[in-house]
Order: structure tokens, then C-alpha cells, then sequence
């Protein structure tokens, strides 16, 4: 291939959308809090990959584990790694329930919603797990009955999702849990943007059950760099028990103190796991919670403000993500909609044939009304 002489870096990157100005709508990312930016900065050189040279980040990963892990009930015998995302903290999880299990199936089989995020996917592929995908109810959580149905003599673990991709709902958890006891089923749960989110709603404990308390609960992912609100890449895995992560354990005999690996990666950046530490250290679980609240009341006033213009909203958003429908009368459809906005420089997505907004940290209220202003012009001038 040629080299482009006039190839511009900087002008490349102004074809980049940015989340400063709260128009990004259709990423579970964002732009991190800004001292968890300077944190970053000043850390990129360290590297978890190898805790000999950098054994003061190993402690601050452990710290941030407990951190963590406080929010979700996990037993002093847990332990827990922070990885590039939920993708890797999803492979990673059932890497490791494939392996513990040890039964020397041909094609081990793990049951998922078919909500489930596409890693799972990328998941099975590579593990030569087979995905039994089940159907989810109106209220877009996992069918119980069909959980049940789909058990076999080869099923490993069921999936649950705590924020599901799409509507941001969260499976009966309490129940799925009661069907892997029976079933002596292993549990993993995606809370890759969930777990930052439902721990801080009140009596969130009781009501969603996001929690090790359910004894058939293995492993756990949570992501930092979504509303961790720390620069990317960031994903957290929590385990139960030792065993999980022993399962997929290389030892490196060549470099200082021979340490051991639980990671796909060798190389692993410990910068957000610092920032994480650190802004949790200035704000901890009140800050954390003042954001999702706020989050979470600007994605009322969204529903409440898109229903009074017509459009429906099948299901009542549990968290900050929003999934819009737009009924057939509507002036504009589905993909005429975000089409307009996207040219506007408002990105959203369509997610099962609905229009999905995030509502992230930085997007205020203020700037959900120049959205309205923006909508409400679109259908006056069709
Ligand atoms: N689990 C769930 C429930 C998710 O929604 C996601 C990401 C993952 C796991 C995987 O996380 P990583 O992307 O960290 O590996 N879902 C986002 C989505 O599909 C990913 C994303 C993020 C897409 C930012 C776009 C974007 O700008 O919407």
C-alpha cells in the first residue's frame, strides 16, 4: 500500500465527534471526570502485567477490587482483576467456568438471554461453548420458563444481565439464581454498565438482587470506563471464590518473581485503575450516587418530554438508557429520526428497531431541552 503524503493526524481527528459538548448520546462511554484524567495521565507507564516492577498498582488494583466488591456482597474469600472492558471481563468469566468445571464435555453449553451483549458471542466462539439464547418477556428480562426448558445434561452456567445493552433492564435475578441451585448451574452476571448504577438506587439491594448473596453467582463484571467515569480502558471482574481464576492461571517462569496470569492479556494498563482508586478516594459511594441519580432523572425527563411529543416508550427505563419507539403516524420513522440528529451532531442508535439513548454524566438537563427544541422542529418542518 502507498503512504498518503498529505495524510493529516490532526485532520483526521477532527472528523472525531466529542462527548464534551453532551451530544453523544449513543455511547456508554464518556468523557471521565477530570481529575480521574489527570490521574490517568500521570500513570500511563504502569503496567499490571507485571506486578514485579510495579507492586504498588497491583495493591491498588486489589483496593479497587474491594471497592468494588463492596457493592456487590462479594465473601472475603473473593478476589478479582481489572481488564481492558466487558468484553474481556465476559470471556474471561466464562473461560473460567468452562475450565473449573472440568467435565470434559465436547461442547459445553451456558444459557444466555437473548439480550446478552455480543461478547458472549466472541465468547463462545473461542471457547467452543455452545450459546442457548432464550427469549426475554415484554418487560425485556430473561424468560424463566424457557431457562428451564433449555437445561440439558450439558449446561454449565446460565447468564444474567444487570443493564441489558438495549433498555438498560435487569433479568429477575432472584429467581434465575434459585434455578441454578437446583440445577447445580454456575451463574455469571453482565454488569458492564449496570453494576456502577444499580448498587446506588435505593433499596436497590432487596429490588434487584445484584448481589453474591445468590450462592449460585460465580463471577461478576463491572465496568470502569462506563459510569466508573475513568478514561478507557477499564473493565472489572469480580470472582466468589479463588478457584474461578486458578481455573485459567499461567505461571510466566521468565520475569521477576514469576508471576501468575489470570488475564488474556500480557501487557495491561493500570492508569484507569489508579484513576478509578483515586476518584473513588475523593468522592466514594455519595459522589457516585449523586451522579447516577442525575443521570437517571435526566432520562425521566427524556421519557417524560419524547411521550408528550408522541412517541412511546415500551419499556419504563430502570436506569439511564432509553429505548424509543415511534409509532407508525409519527411524521418522521425510526431511521429518518436519528438520521436528523445524527446530521445535527446528536448520536443515538437503534436498538431493536427503537431509538436508544444514553444519558451519560455529562449531559445536562439544559442540553436535553436544546434536543426537544431540535426534535420538535424536525416534525414541524417534515
Ligand atoms: N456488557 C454489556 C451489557 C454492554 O452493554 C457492553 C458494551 C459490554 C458488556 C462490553 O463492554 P466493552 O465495550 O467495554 O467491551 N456495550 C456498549 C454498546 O454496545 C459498547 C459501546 C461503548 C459501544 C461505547 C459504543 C460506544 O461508543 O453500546
Amino acid at each position: 500500500m502507498k503512504v498518503n503524503q498529505s495524510f493529516s493526524i490532526k485532520e483526521e481527528l477532527k472528523k472525531d465527534f466529542s462527548y464534551s459538548k453532551g451530544k453523544v448520546l449513543s455511547s456508554m462511554n464518556c468523557e471521565a471526570d477530570p481529575f480521574a484524567q489527570d490521574v490517568f495521565r500521570d500513570n500511563l507507564e504502569k503496567n499490571l502485567g507485571d506486578p514485579a516492577l510495579f507492586p504498588g498498582t497491583m495493591n491498588i488494583e486489589d483496593h479497587v477490587i474491594t471497592i468494588l466488591g463492596r457493592l456487590f456482597q462479594l465473601p472475603s474469600s473473593g478476589t478479582g482483576v481489572i481488564l481492558s472492558g466487558g468484553s474481556e471481563a465476559n470471556v474471561t468469566a466464562l473461560w473460567a467456568i468452562r475450565n473449573n468445571k472440568n467435565l470434559n464435555l465436547e461442547t459445553p453449553e451456558i444459557i444466555v438471554p437473548e439480550s446478552v451483549h455480543i461478547s458472549f458471542d466472541k465468547a463462545a466462539d473461542l471457547l467452543k461453548l455452545k450459546l442457548i439464547k432464550v427469549p426475554t418477556t415484554p418487560k425485556y428480562q430473561v424468560n424463566l420458563e424457557a431457562v428451564i426448558e433449555s437445561i440439558t445434561k450439558k449446561t454449565i452456567a446460565c447468564v444474567g444481565v444487570a443493564g441489558t445493552t438495549a433498555f438498560g433492564t435487569i433479568d429477575p435475578l432472584n429467581e434465575l439464581n434459585k434455578i441454578c441451585l437446583e440445577h447445580q448451574l454456575d451463574m455469571h452476571i453482565d454488569a458492564a454498565f449496570g453494576g456502577l448504577v444499580f448498587p446506588f438506587l435505593p433499596q436497590s439491594r432487596e429490588k434487584f438482587f445484584l448481589s453474591f448473596d445468590l450462592k449460585s453467582v460465580v463471577s461478576i463484571t463491572v465496568d470502569i470506563h462506563k459510569m466508573g467515569r475513568v478514561p478507557i480502558p477499564g473493565g472489572g471482574l469480580l470472582w466468589r471464590d479463588n478457584i474461578y481464576p486458578q481455573a485459567i492461571q499461567f505461571t510466566l517462569p521468565y520475569l521477576a518473581g514469576n508471576p501468575k496470569q489470570i488475564t488474556i492479556t500480557g501487557t495491561r494498563s493500570g492508569a484507569s485503575t489508579i484513576a478509578f482508586a483515586s476518584l473513588w478516594n475523593k468522592i466514594g459511594f455519595k459522589g457516585f450516587q449523586k451522579i447516577v441519580f442525575s443521570c437517571i432523572e435526566n432520562t425521566q425527563y427524556l421519557a417524560e418530554e419524547l411521550e408528550k411529543r408522541g412517541l412511546s416508550i415500551p419499556i419504563k427505563p430502570p436506569i439511564n438508557i432509553l429505548g424509543v419507539k415511534i409509532p407508525t403516524n409519527f411524521p418522521l420513522n425510526v431511521f429518518e429520526l436519528h438520521r436528523k440528529l445524527w446530521e445535527q451532531g446528536w448520536t443515538t442508535t437503534i436498538v431493536n428497531g427503537c431509538l436508544r439513548f444514553t444519558i451519560m454524566p455529562l449531559t445536562r438537563k439544559a442540553q436535553l431541552e436544546k434536543l426537544l427544541l431540535l426534535i420538535d422542529h424536525l416534525i414541524n418542518n417534515v
